[in-house]
């Protein structure tokens, strides 16, 4: 009976092709590749304040026991490689595409330069990769077009390095992504609006750079988002309606912008029960502020100072009871209150 049962069939050639894949992936490389990988990267260190990699990552220990490196249990290869706050400074060599079990790659906070190899990312070296954390570095050149490849990452932050060119729209091959953070970086054009399919998306900061034209009706669709940052950039153009349709947004920050229009009057708030965080000053926004802003009933902070606003500032403003920080200057409404 037992041996017949289709699912019993089907649960077998599923492991019966995990264990070929693992195999297959395993025989390409070995601890031994991983090895040279890790000894690779030590090479390329050019400051190690603590001699933290220099005594540590010795020949006469397991790379597994290493400071900042974990090895699966199932296959004894470099699972994740966190290096962060270590102080160190030097290149990224791109033998650390050899690790081909690595999960996390975790290097922020540090103080790597240069650009990051191609080889680095190479389609299917990489395939189990779901953190790539490159913050607070001084890297720089163009993000390449291979780490779109890996279509198990779930977080991507390039925070605060000086990255430049264009955002590619090849970026929502990453279908799994729920952080993308470019930040602090020199990147330029515009905001692609394929990144609307990545549906996943919890968190969007493309603060500090110097992307321009209009924001992406397209991010309405990304319905998961909780944090929408684009401060300080140089977009124009309206804010997009369907943005304000995204119920789980927490964080809204459009500050230092030339944005134009009006904000929506009637049904701003209807969706944005969960918005806490509304920044939106140093714009060119124009027209009323929404009588409806009241119905955001969660929001602390709102700020839409220096922008063209004019008419009066709504009373029921005042029945938003968590409000902590509230910057209207720089306007031009009527004197008064209604
Ligand atoms: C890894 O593979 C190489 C050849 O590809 C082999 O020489 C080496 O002994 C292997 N190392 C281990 C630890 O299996
Ligand atoms: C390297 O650091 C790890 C974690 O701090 C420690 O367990 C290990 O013993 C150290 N190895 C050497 C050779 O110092
Ligand atoms: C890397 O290590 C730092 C410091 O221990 C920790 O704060 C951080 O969460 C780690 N990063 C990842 C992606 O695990
Ligand atoms: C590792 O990476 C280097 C550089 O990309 C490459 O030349 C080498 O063939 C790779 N493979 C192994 C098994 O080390
Ligand atoms: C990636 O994988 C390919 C094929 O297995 C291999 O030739 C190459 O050396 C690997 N490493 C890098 C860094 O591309
Ligand atoms: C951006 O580029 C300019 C020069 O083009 C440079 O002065 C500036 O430091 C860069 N900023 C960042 C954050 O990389
Ligand atoms: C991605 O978005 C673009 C434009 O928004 C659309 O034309 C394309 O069909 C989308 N692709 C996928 C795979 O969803
Ligand atoms: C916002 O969502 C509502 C329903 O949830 C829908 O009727 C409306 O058309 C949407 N507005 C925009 C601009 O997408
Ligand atoms: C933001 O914009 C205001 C007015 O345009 C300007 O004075 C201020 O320096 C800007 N701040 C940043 C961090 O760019
Ligand atoms: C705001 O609060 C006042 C006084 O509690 C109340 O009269 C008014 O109806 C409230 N407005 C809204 C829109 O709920
Ligand atoms: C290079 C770099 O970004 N260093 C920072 C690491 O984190 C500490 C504490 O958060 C900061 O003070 C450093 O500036």
């Amino acid at each position: 009976m037992a041996k017949n049962n289709p699912l019993i069939i089907i649960i077998t050639a599923f492991l019966v092709l995990g264990l070929m894949f693992s195999l297959v992936k395993a025989a390409a490389t070995n601890i031994t590749t991983d090895q040279h990988a890790l000894l690779a990267l030590k090479d390329r260190i050019t400051y190690d304040p603590s001699n933290l990699l220099a005594k540590n990552w010795s020949m006469s220990s397991s790379i597994c026991t290493w400071i900042g490196v974990t090895c699966g249990v199932r296959h004894h290869r470099v699972t994740v490689l966190n290096i962060s706050y270590f102080g160190l400074a030097g290149t990224l060599p791109p033998q650390l595409g050899n690790l081909s079990f690595l999960q996390v790659l975790a290097i922020g906070n540090n103080s790597f330069s240069g650009s990051l190899p191609d080889e680095l990312f190479f389609l299917g070296n990489l395939s189990s990769l779901r953190v790539v954390d490159l913050s607070y570095n001084q890297l720089s050149g163009t993000i390449p077009s291979s780490i779109f490849q890996i279509s198990s990452l779930e977080k991507l932050d390039l925070t605060s390095n000086m990255f430049d060119g264009q955002i590619p729209s090849t970026i929502s091959k990453c279908q799994q992504l729920q952080m993308l953070s470019l930040s602090y970086n020199n990147f330029t054009g515009y905001i692609p609006k394929e990144i609307g399919n990545m549906t996943m998306l919890k968190e969007l900061s493309l603060d500090i750079n110097e992307l321009q034209g209009e924001i992406p009706h397209e991010l309405g669709n990304l319905a998961e988002l909780e944090v929408l940052s684009l401060k300080i950039n140089t977009l124009t153009g309206t804010i997009p309606s369907r943005i304000f349709n995204l119920s789980s947004l927490r964080i809204m920050d459009f500050r230092n912008n030339s944005l134009t229009g009006n904000l929506p009057p009637e049904n701003m708030c209807q969706h944005l029960s969960a918005l806490q965080e509304l920044y939106m000053s140093h714009n060119k926004i124009t027209g009323r502020i929404p009588n409806s802003l009241w119905q955001c009933s969660n929001l602390q902070i709102v700020s839409l100072s220096d922008n063209q606003f004019e008419g009066s500032i709504p009373r029921d403003i005042g029945n938003l009871t968590l409000i902590n920080q509230l910057f209207l200057g720089f306007n031009k409404y009527f004197i008064g209150i209604v």
